[in-house]
């Protein structure tokens, strides 16, 4: 019987192997991967853990959180503080960033996250997930907000974990990505599948159709293309999936391919998208690239956006390689 190999095997083997895992990010990323294991806990209990339903309280979007949502950032924090492995971190759920208490050592890494992406869905008992997103602190003393403001290009390890049917770890530190199952019964991560690849083509598409009216022109030549299936310039049908929870989306394109939008449109026209660049375009930009996808913002790559403030939104196409080029296109044609 081969060993099942677990997410501190990998984690070291990669070390070992590609020098991309210095120590101080590898416990990064088991400390990250230990406190999933306890929001997963916490997202399983449902009712009966008393953690369902909102915290009457807004975060710094203005969005309602969910008890759940204010109980990840927590377990995120508390468990990221006292390795010595961070400058600070930054949050969804936070207006500005979370340095480590002068208490502990500061370490020469800045974490992202948000801790539970597609909270709308945990009352209803649907797919949520943890998006995180590392990047190194800029040489120079102390640290501050300034210092997270890098292109998604400079991310040195970045992954999601998705509560569903099963809990899963899926990560990158830029040698291809990795899969890893919660083992309950042992409690750790296994290995389970590695080097993911996103099919270049696909007949799926993820986007809210709800809002196809406030979609800009490029958005709607390429959905209308797709609803008219094989009689239409497409020459083949497709099918929609709109799960509202980007993880699970993500997760759907990284097994099976597809491609996942979530554009601008004129409802709020100042604001470039809904997704935040940092905690939720980033890391799952890279991942889709690092499995042979693609991701845009419709003008250019995402990993390539300066970002102004830490909380930017942004418009995000991602997901098969040839169907995220030819949205490029149709945005390219209409400027
Ligand atoms: P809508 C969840 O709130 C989220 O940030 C993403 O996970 C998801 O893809 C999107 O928003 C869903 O948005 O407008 O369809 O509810």
């Amino acid at each position: 019987m081969t060993h099942a190999v677990s997410l501190t095997r990998y984690l070291v083997e990669q070390q070992r192997a590609g020098g991309l895992i210095p120590s101080q990010l590898r416990l990064l990323l088991e400390v990250v991967a230990r406190a999933c294991k306890s929001i997963s806990l916490a997202v399983n209990k449902g009712a009966l853990g008393g953690v369902l339903g909102t915290a009457e309280s807004e975060n710094v979007q203005g969005e309602i959180q969910k008890k759940l949502d204010i109980i990840a950032n927590d377990v995120l924090i508390e468990a990221n503080e006292w390795g010595g492995h961070l400058a600070a971190m930054a949050s969804e759920e936070m207006e500005g960033i979370h340095l480590v208490p002068n208490r502990y050592p500061q370490g020469e890494f800045l974490l992202l996250f948000d801790p539970l992406d597609g909270s709308s869905n945990i009352d209803v008992n649907v797919s949520i997930g943890t998006i995180f997103s590392v990047l190194r602190k800029p040489e120079g003393p102390g640290v501050s907000e300034q210092d997270f403001l890098q292109a998604g290009s400079k991310q040195v390890a970045a992954g999601y974990c998705i509560y569903g049917p099963q809990t899963t770890l899926v990560l990158t530190v830029g040698a291809g990505v990795a899969m890893f199952t919660l083992d309950r019964e042992q409690g750790s991560f296994v290995l389970t599948h590695e080097h993911v690849r996103v099919p270049e083509d696909t007949q799926e598409f993820a986007i809210n159709m709800s809002n196809m009216r406030h979609w800009d022109a490029p958005m709607r030549r390429y959905i209308d293309e797709c609803l008219q299936g094989k009689e239409g310039p497409r020459g083949k049908d497709f099918n929609m999936r709109w799960i509202a929870s980007m993880v699970a989306d993500v997760h759907r394109i990284l097994t099976r391919g597809g491609v996942f939008m979530y554009p601008w449109d004129k409802r709020e026209p100042e604001k470039a998208g809904k997704l935040r660049l940092m905690y939720e375009a980033n890391p799952m930009g890279w991942l889709i690239e690092q499995a042979g996808g693609a991701a845009t913002n419709g003008s250019q790559r995402i990993l390539d956006i300066t970002p102004g403030k830490l909380h930017e939104r942004v418009s995000v196409m991602l997901g098969s390689k040839n169907e995220v080029e030819r949205l490029r296109s149709y945005h390219e044609a209409a400027r």
